[in-house]
């Protein structure tokens, strides 16, 4: 049969080729956010906070928001109350649908975007 030495090689080698892909994947999937999605929220003014699973760079990461009637600006992420959490604020709300699109740079280098939507009442 095998010797024991080549089944811990074979070991250690299944386990990196099981291990690696999870840490490459390690990039920014929202975990939570206000508004949550497809919730409704009173305006003129909503608080926003992103969560993520990792760390982000505020400084490489953006939000826009797309409105009720087609504009779409940009959003001033404030801070970065802890790691892995954005904090923005929207002012000047009107009574409709919006789209917050947020892309985000983790730590691993690598860009992700989502969206959430939500209505204010
Ligand atoms: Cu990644």
């Amino acid at each position: 049969m095998f010797a024991p030495w080549f089944v811990a090689a074979i070991v250690v080698a299944s386990t990196i080729v099981l291990v690696a892909p999870r840490v490459a994947l390690a990039h920014a999937v929202l975990v939570s956010s206000q508004p949550g999605a497809n919730s409704t929220v009173s305006g003129p003014e909503v608080a926003v906070l992103l969560k993520y699973n990792s760390r982000v760079d505020m400084a490489h990461s953006t939000l826009t928001l797309l409105a009720p009637d087609g504009r779409v600006e940009k959003v001033a992420i404030e801070s970065e109350p802890e790691p892995g959490l954005l904090s923005a604020k929207l002012t000047g709300l009107v009574k409709g649908a919006y789209v917050l699109r947020w892309q985000v740079l983790a730590t691993d280098g690598h860009i992700t975007r989502g969206k959430v939507s939500f209505q204010v009442q």
